[in-house]
Formats: structure tokens, C-alpha cells, sequence
């Protein structure tokens, strides 16, 4: 439900505004998408308390004063990679050592997870002697120890070169992962769509078309997934913009998608350690920017391993509805990148709190957003 206080604040607000953001607003306002155009104008031009006001209808309106997050942990099962991405500092190119766990290792961390720890979020580098059927019978071998715990595992880099690797189609790979115990699939590998930046920064690994054409094949199998962009590096507005309407047209034609996160470049010991990162005004930009461009987007998520949880908290007044989760010290990627959170774990307690803080009810919920009661 809209409150009026935002709809008095837009009109305040519209009398001092430029044309073209008073007619975005109005849009916004009556539930219509927004153009490329307007969403650069956005970017461009818009004062940050107004691209505020206007995701935070947006976010209402989907999400009244929910706020949602899952009791999760990670597995990354090694850093040994085929790819070189030069904004990665978590594979064993810009590390002193190589590491791998062995299944036995992984089964061992999800025993150590307590009862009520309800999803498990596979996901790391692309290793050049694993297969299909090794990331299938960990799927099954996970199922089996935990059929309750839903698995989202294999960002669609992991599994572009299992399947190609198999000989497969994206179609029956999935498939084949489907049936050994995939539930979803994490929205890692996206970083930027545009091709000629996506080639600088990252271009060993999956195109932007075969990233799309992979969450397409989830999504018809029944298969939800997330979806994410890397920002704050080399890409212009123009290229955000771009990334948003390509995630916007592919949700309208299959509606697979849950939540939206982006996610901000950290530059700690990587080949692009000279690019400065960007603000945090930059970063609240980008969140509002994205809940008003991806209207079909039910969730816009602060995965705040990777933003700090501060500014998480803040993001809730950013458009955000979506804390991920209690991650339970389970990831290296954000901080051998240089994230503020070192050790990320956060308690249900601590997360109720920082939501409670930012004027929003907790949620906790399941992988398909329907709340734990
Ligand atoms: O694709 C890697 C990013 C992603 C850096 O689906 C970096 O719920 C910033 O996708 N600076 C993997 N970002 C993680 C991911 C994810 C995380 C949380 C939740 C979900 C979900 C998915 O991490 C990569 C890349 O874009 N990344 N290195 C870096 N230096």
C-alpha cells in the first residue's frame, strides 16, 4: 500500500523538478515502466532524496513494510579457475595458493549448520577438471543429507562450462542438475552486460547472451534464479541502464526471476585495484535506480557481505526489501576483495534489529519469499 506521504512529497516535489523528472515521477506514480531514456535522466540528473521517495513507492507497493531474510550459508568449493576476471581477487590468480574442498569437506560444513539454517548457496570458480556429473552427485549427496534445504548452487558461469563441457544444451544440463537436487539458481557471472566493457574486465568468461539464454532455460524448467550486476568500475550509465532493460525484458517473457542485486566493485588485490570505488551515495543511486527500472522485479536485495551492514540498513529507505541472509561466516569473496565485513555473520536477533532500526518489519522467509512462521 502507497502511504500518502509519498504521493504529497512527489507533488512538493515536482514543482521544482525538470520536466522530464516530473513526468517520471508521474509514471512511477500511476505503476508504468520507464524508459531507457528516462532511467539515464535518472541517473543523470535526479537528486538522491527524490530517486528515494520514488523507489520506496515502488518498494511499498510490492513489498508493503516487509522486510525479508533467510537463514543461509555459503559453500565456495575452490579457487582454482579457467577464467581470469580482473576484478576477482578470490581466484587462485590473485592469491598465494590453490585450494579446492572435497566433497566429504562440503558435507562436513553442512552437518556443522544448525536445523533451522534453510538454504545453501553453492557457488565459486570455474575448476577445470570438475564436471556435470561431480556437481550433480554433490547436488544429490546434499539432498539426501538435508532434504529440507533448499539448494541454490552454480552461477551461470559454472554452469555454462559444465554443460558445454557435457555436450549438452543449457536445457538438458539444467535439467540433468534439476533432477540430482538443483531448486535454483544464484545470480552471480552477470557483472555488465555491455559486450565491449564485458570484454575489458572479464572476457574469458560466459557472454551476456549465453548468461541470458541459461537463466531463460531455468526459468521454463521451473527454476527460479536472482539476477546481478557489477558496478562501479569501467561501466557508464549508459551500460547500467542497458543491463537493467535486458534483466527487464527477459523477467516479461518468463517471470523467473526473484530478486535483483547489485553489487558494488571492491578493489582490493585485483588486476583493477587502480579504479577507486565509488561512493555510498553512488551505491543508495544505484539501489533506486534499479527498484523503479525493474518494476517486474518482485525483490531488489542488499547482499550486505558485499556493502556492509550499515549501509544495508540504510538501502532500506533505497528501495531494498531483501537482506539476503545470516551467511554465517560462510564466503571470502567480498572480503579478500576488501569489503568492510570481514568475517560476515550476522544473528537472527541482529538482523531483526538492524531491520527494526530502519522502520521495517523482519520477515523471515523461505527461498521463494513465503514467510517462516
Ligand atoms: O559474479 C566478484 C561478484 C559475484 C568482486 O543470487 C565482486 O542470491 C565486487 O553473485 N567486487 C558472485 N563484486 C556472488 C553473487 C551473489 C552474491 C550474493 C547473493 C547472490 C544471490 C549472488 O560476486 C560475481 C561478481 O559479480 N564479485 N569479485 C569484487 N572484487
Amino acid at each position: 500500500m502507497q502511504l500518502p506521504r509519498h504521493t504529497d512529497t512527489i507533488k512538493i516535489l515536482q514543482q521544482s523538478l525538470l520536466p522530464g523528472l516530473a513526468d517520471i515521477s508521474e509514471k512511477v506514480l500511476a505503476g508504468l515502466s520507464i524508459s531507457p531514456s528516462e532511467g539515464l535522466l535518472l541517473f543523470e540528473k535526479a537528486e538522491l532524496g527524490f530517486l528515494g521517495v520514488l523507489a520506496d513507492v515502488v518498494r511499498q507497493r510490492k513489498n508493503g513494510d516487509k522486510a525479508w531474510f533467510i537463514r543461509n550459508f555459503h559453500i565456495e568449493p575452490t579457487n582454482i579457475c579457467v577464467n581470469r576476471c580482473r576484478f576477482c581477487s578470490f581466484s587462485h590468480h590473485f592469491s598465494n595458493s590453490k585450494w579446492e574442498l572435497t566433497v566429504d569437506d562440503i558435507l562436513a560444513k553442512v552437518d556443522e549448520q544448525e536445523e533451522t539454517v534453510r538454504e545453501i548457496h553453492i557457488t565459486g570458480a570455474v575448476h577445470p577438471k570438475r564436471d556435470i556429473e561431480y556437481y550433480g552427485e554433490l547436488l544429490k549427496k546434499i539432498r539426501s543429507r538435508r532434504p529440507g534445504l533448499h539448494i541454490k548452487a552454480y552461477s551461470a558461469v559454472e554452469l555454462d562450462y559444465m554443460i558445454k563441457k557435457a555436450g549438452m544444451d543449457f536445457t538438458a544440463g539444467l535439467k540433468y542438475l534439476k533432477d540430482c537436487g538443483l531448486d535454483s539458481v544464484p545470480g552471480g557471472g552477470a557483472e555488465i552486460f555491455d559486450e565491449t566493457v564485458r570484454e575489458e574486465i572479464c572476457g574469458m568468461k560466459t557472454s551476456s547472451r549465453d548468461w541470458l539464454d541459461i537463466h531463460r532455460a531455468a526459468h521454463v524448467l521451473g527454476l527460479p534464479s536472482n539476477a546481478t550486476m557489477l558496478y562501479g568500475h569501467l561501466e557508464t550509465y549508459a551500460h547500467r541502464i542497458d543491463h537493467l532493460e535486458r534483466l527487464r525484458r527477459l523477467q516479461d517473457e518468463t517471470g523467473g526471476f526473484n530478486a535483483f542485486i547489485p553489487l558494488k566493485f571492491h578493489s582490493y588485490n585485483n588486476e583493477m585495484k587502480d579504479i577507486p570505488e565509488v561512493s555510498v551515495n553512488e551505491d543508495m543511486k544505484m539501489y533506486a535506480v534499479s527498484r523503479i527500472y525493474l518494476d517486474n522485479f518482485p525483490h531488489l536485495k542488499a547482499y550486505w557481505p558485499a556493502l556492509g551492514r550499515k549501509m544495508a540498513q540504510v538501502s532500506l529507505s533505497f528501495g531494498v526489501d531483501d537482506m539476503d541472509g545470516t551467511i554465517n561466516d560462510s564466503t571470502r569473496i567480498y572480503s579478500l576483495a576488501g569489503a568492510e565485513e570481514q568475517s560476515p555473520v550476522m544473528t537472527v536477533s541482529g538482523m531483526k534489529q538492524l531491520i527494526e532500526e530502519a522502520g521495517r518489519v523482519p520477515c523471515e522467509r523461505d527461498s521463494f519469499y513465503r514467510p517462516v512462521l
